[in-house]
């Protein structure tokens, strides 16, 4: 049920999305949207129609709807300025996208009031400043993505609720820092710290017991003994590539379904393990620059 509207479509497409997925629940079935919610959307589109939101590019209004479940902005035009804090006013927002829409300023302290809210894409925006501690205080934020932007400054450790076994994804941003310990205690279903300048051990977001599926950590400066991690069989994808990872590639890796697989640029050394999707799936490349790596698929013998 998601819509997205090329570069050049006219913000009245989204607010006729907008009024498609309002409603509550406890109304008929034939009443769509909620009157009250009716009569703000109107004026919302009176909004829209005026130059001047472009300035101001959410309108105020939009806190006057506080029935809607989601909102999702995607590759907008003309679109640009930081978050409103009138979204506050939405208690029941459950999915809040805004993506590709050249959002500025820092990430709001506010947005930790929308507690009902699972669902959480600031992606492809230029959001400067921090992440927000305030987030955590949303008991069942599920998924996070705030990649794709200028963020800075560490990665908070209540981020993540190890409650709602959370899809962080904070790719492409300038992060800085070591992960927090904590982390260690989360079972992520994706991580996607690629393209930061992370850095430290991050060994303990693996273990027998993690159930991830996807892992990527690919572009910082993680620094951490490979050769005796233990890594569960749902692990699909994992890629390391350009970090300080040292020790070697551990025998565990042929047990598993990979569908992505990358340690290249790091400081490796030993005999690949032969078997598994190791050599069948993954050619040279997944394994050159290295310190001392050898074995198939690498042309270098042990
Ligand atoms: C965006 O702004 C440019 C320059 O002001 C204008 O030419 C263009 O038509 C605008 N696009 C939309 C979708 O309003
Ligand atoms: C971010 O800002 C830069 C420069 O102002 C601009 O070139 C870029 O397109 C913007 N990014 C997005 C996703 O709008
Ligand atoms: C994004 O916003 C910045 C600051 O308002 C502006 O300088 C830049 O031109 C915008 N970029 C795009 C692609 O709209
Ligand atoms: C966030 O939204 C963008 C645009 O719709 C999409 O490409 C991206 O996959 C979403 N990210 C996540 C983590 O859902
Ligand atoms: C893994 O889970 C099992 C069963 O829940 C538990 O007994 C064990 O202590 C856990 N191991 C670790 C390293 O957390
Ligand atoms: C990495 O850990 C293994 C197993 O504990 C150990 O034998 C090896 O010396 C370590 N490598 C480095 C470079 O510290
Ligand atoms: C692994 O990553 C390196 C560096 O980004 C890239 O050049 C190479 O093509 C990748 N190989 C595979 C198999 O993903
Ligand atoms: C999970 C959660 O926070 N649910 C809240 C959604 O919003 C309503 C109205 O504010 C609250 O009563 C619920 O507790």
């Amino acid at each position: 049920m998601t819509t997205s509207s090329t570069p050049k479509s006219h913000p009245l497409l989204v607010f006729s999305f907008l009024l498609l997925l309002l409603g509550r629940s406890s109304l008929a079935k034939k009443e769509r949207c909620h009157p009250e919610d009716k009569r703000v959307l109107l004026k919302i589109k009176k909004a829209f129609n005026d130059p001047y939101i472009l300035t101001s590019w959410i309108p105020d209004a939009i806190g006057d709807l506080p029935y809607l479940q989601n909102i999702f902005f995607h590759k907008l035009a003309n679109f640009s300025g930081p978050i409103p804090y009138s979204i506050t006013k939405l208690k029941y927002l459950k999915s809040l996208t805004i993506s590709w829409v050249n959002l500025t300023g820092t990430i709001p302290d506010f947005l930790g009031q929308l507690k009902n809210l699972t669902y959480l894409n600031l992606s492809f925006n230029n959001l400067t400043g921090p992440i927000p501690t305030t987030l955590s205080q949303i008991p069942n934020l599920g998924y996070i993505g705030l990649d794709r932007n200028k963020l800075t400054g560490t990665i908070p450790a209540s981020l993540v609720n190890p409650k709602s076994p959370p899809y962080l994804i904070l790719s492409h941003n300038q992060l800085s820092g070591e992960i927090p310990s904590s982390f260690g205690d989360v079972d992520f279903g994706k991580i996607d710290l690629s393209r930061n300048k992370l850095r430290g051990d991050i060994s303990m977001l693996f273990g027998r017991n993690k159930t991830t599926q996807i892992m990527d950590f690919s572009r910082n400066m993680f620094e951490f003994n490979m050769s005796n991690l233990e890594i569960h069989p749902s692990l699909t994808f994992l890629d390391l590539n350009h970090n300080k990872i040292y020790g070697s590639i551990p025998d565990v890796m042929t047990q598993l379904e990979l569908q992505g697989f990358n340690v290249s640029y790091n400081r490796l050394c030993g005999k690949i393990p032969q078997g598994g999707t190791l050599q069948t799936r993954f050619d040279y490349s997944a394994y050159f620059h290295n310190r001392c790596l050898c074995g198939a698929p690498l042309n270098i013998t042990c």
